[in-house]
């Protein structure tokens, strides 16, 4: 959800990584986050448990200044990959201004690949966002390792009708990571001024001074921040619950074994 303050001229934009587990979301934050060129940056803030850093999600804030002096803060999140985590995945993904699909290249991850790629659909229909607007960009991912996909084969399982750009990429070399965000940031401003003409809504002077609108819209941010929290904290519970009764079972089923 684009959020534009416009008497301060800011603009939120959020993007988020989405795929199959292990695929390179977090790879690709890292290398974001490392990178001295992208100034800007705030603090990553990785959710995972020291066994398994692909649990939960990661977040990385980070703003730019376009050239008619408005601000663009562009929160990007990872999603969790595994199965068990549908209810974080959905909730990350709520209020999303853009995707990047990161995939899997490895021949043997074709299916967890396309069945993440449907998940992708269901959850964003779920949140009330249209797969055909969104701005989704396809990255290739692992491409230095062997026993790969060739890109032929993954356009025609991810990408038949040509719909949406991809970047080959090796993010742990950090190849094809800045470019796959760069078209993803580009697309959700070309969104924006499509949708929103900034100049126009721009306020009145009277009405600047006045700051009252001012304050209702950061309460507005504050009171959506504090809701999205509190989604988010029941929704790592209901993650957790499922990881639990999991756990148990299986503890059980061993224990069955054993004895
Ligand atoms: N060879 C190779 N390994 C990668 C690449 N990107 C990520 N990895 C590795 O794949 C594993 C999972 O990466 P991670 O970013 O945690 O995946 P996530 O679950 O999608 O967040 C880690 O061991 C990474 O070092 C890549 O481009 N090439
Ligand atoms: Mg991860």
């Amino acid at each position: 959800m684009v959020f534009i303050n416009e008497s301060i001229k800011e603009i939120t934009l959020k993007l988020v990584y989405y795929g199959p587990g292990l695929s390179g979301k977090t790879t690709n934050l890292e290398k974001i986050y490392d990178n001295p060129k992208l100034g800007g940056k705030g603090k990553m803030i990785t959710m995972a448990t020291e066994a398994d850093r692909t649990i939960f999600f990661d977040f990385l804030p980070m703003e730019l200044t376009t050239q008619r002096g408005h601000k663009i803060r562009i929160q990007l999140y990872t999603v969790p990959g595994q199965v068990f985590y549908d209810a974080t995945r959905r909730l990350v993904l709520r209020g999303a201004d853009g995707v990047i699909f990161v995939v899997d290249s490895q021949r043997a991850l074709k299916e967890a690949n396309l069945e993440s790629f449907q998940n992708l659909k269901d959850n964003l229909l779920i949140n009330k966002i249209d797969p055909e607007k969104i701005p989704i960009v396809l990255q290739y991912n692992k491409r230095d390792l062997d026993d790969l996909l060739p890109i032929e084969d993954l356009e025609k399982s991810f990408n038949k009708e040509k719909k949406y750009p991809y970047f080959e990429a090796s993010a742990i070399k950090g190849e094809g990571v800045l470019k796959t965000l760069q078209k993803a940031i580009h697309l959700m401003i070309e969104n924006l001024n499509n949708r929103v003409d900034i100049g126009i809504k721009e306020k009145k002077e009277e009405e600047k001074e006045e700051g009252s609108e001012e304050l209702l819209t950061l309460l507005k941010m504050l009171y959506n921040s504090n809701q999205n929290t509190i989604l988010l904290l029941s929704s790592l519970l209901e993650d957790l619950k499922k990881q639990e009764e999991f756990l148990l079972s299986y503890l059980q089923k061993t224990k069955d074994k054993i004895q």
